[in-house]
């Protein structure tokens, strides 16, 4: 290792895939003997069990009478700059612009210049977030303040650009799967919990917000059931989760649906997929579509984003036009209905999962990024993929 970093990370640590992709990442890094800080208003819930090298600090919101609204983003960027100050951090590691890169900002002009900072778009951070003509400005100042940004599609890094009139360099850097944890797992006995062994399960996993179209997953669900015997898991919970329930009931297909509600760890739970559904309208990268093609699970998916630049339609799975469920459901039944194609799109997953995304190569990549803001000289080559 060319030199030992103090790292502090700082996402949201109790839901999406940000905070799951930051929470791995910081282990990873630990685990290569970086020391990692993570500073946030809760333990991340992928932390799990003690590490060596990891610590956490938690950030205190003061909410003094006089606040209608606790100032949580000061009490943050006043905890990053503590932090870096005692801890001596070489930088902080932001992930999801908003609050986190402006306070990032603010940090570091109250540690000093010599902490550098990095940001990681994630996605609704630009593609809903900076819509937003009240948050526009800040967010493209703070973009533009970090040593480096990152994001986790070529999609992003374009809408980035287009909504934020920026032109500043943004760094690939794709999300990853830990091949230790994602991997085919024998789970016939937890498959058989949910579905007779001539049943195909598919699943869909999110938070259930309008932009995952979960209306859709039922839908295929739907028309696939009539063709091909099977069941739908559904992982997740949020505000749509109610009408999903009303349009399961109308479409009589209770008995053939199951809820599992929030999962924290979904490794085990995918391995019993026969497809991962993901239809959706906006998706940067659709971290659940890499976890399933790591179990050797396809998806079929939208257009949407960044998901054709992580599944390869026609290879590890088929993409339609958004809200196209027939087309969609037509997919689903020609890979379920053809044992030779369906194992040849399984091989193609776990090929892609392991050469293109897995955790080794995505590390070593923030690595270079982190030297590279410090002027550490290291010998790793810069991808030629780049943007
Ligand atoms: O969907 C969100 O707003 C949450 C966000 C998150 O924190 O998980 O999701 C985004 O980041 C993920 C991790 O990089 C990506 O896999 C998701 O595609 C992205 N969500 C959207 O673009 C809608």
């Amino acid at each position: 290792m060319a030199k030992r970093l103090k790292i502090g990370i700082t996402c949201y640590p109790t839901l999406g895939g940000s905070g799951v992709v930051a929470t791995e990442l910081g282990k990873l890094l630990a685990e290569k003997g970086h020391e990692i800080h993570f500073i946030t208003h809760s333990i991340p819930f992928r932390l799990g069990q003690f590490h060596k090298n990891i610590y956490y600090h938690e950030v205190e919101v003061n909410d003094y009478y006089v606040f209608r609204y606790p100032p949580y983003d000061l009490s943050l960027a006043s905890k990053m700059a503590q932090v870096a100050k005692m801890q001596q951090l070489d930088l902080l590691h932001v992930h999801y612009a908003v609050p986190h890169a402006v306070c990032a900002f603010i940090a570091k002009r109250m540690a000093g210049e010599g902490l550098r900072t990095v940001t990681t778009l994630h996605g609704t951070d630009i593609t809903v977030l900076a819509q937003d003509e009240s948050l526009k400005d800040l967010i493209r100042l703070a973009i533009n303040e970090s040593d480096a940004v990152t994001a986790v599609s070529n999609d992003l890094i374009q809408e980035t650009r287009d909504l934020l009139d920026i032109d500043r360099r943004i760094e690939l850097t794709y999300n990853f799967v830990d091949k230790r944890i994602y991997y085919p797992r024998d789970c016939a006995s937890l498959r058989s919990d949910f579905a007779r062994e001539d049943e195909k399960i598919l699943m869909h996993i999110s938070n259930f917000r309008p932009v995952k179209r979960v209306g859709d997953v039922v839908e295929i669900f739907a028309k696939v059931a009539e063709v091909v015997p099977s069941r739908l898991v559904l992982v997740g919970e949020g505000p749509d989760l109610p009408k999903i329930q009303c349009k399961i009931r109308n479409l009589g297909i209770e008995d053939k649906v199951h809820f599992l509600g929030k999962q924290d760890d979904v490794a085990q739970v995918i391995s019993i997929a026969d497809l991962m559904l993901l239809p959706s309208e906006k998706e940067s990268f659709g971290l659940v579509a890499l976890e399933a093609m790591a179990c050797g699970v396809p998806t079929i998916g939208s257009f949407a984003g960044g998901i054709p630049e992580l599944v390869t339609h026609g290879e590890t799975g088929y993409l339609s036009p958004i809200g196209d469920t027939e087309d969609m459901a037509h997919n689903a039944i020609r890979l379920l209905s053809d044992r030779a194609l369906y194992r040849q799109f399984q091989e193609a997953c776990l090929h892609r999962a392991t050469t293109q995304f897995c955790n080794d190569l995505i590390t070593e990549e923030y690595e270079r990024i982190y030297y590279n803001v410090l002027g550490i000289e290291t010998n790793v080559p810069e991808p030629v993929c780049k943007s």
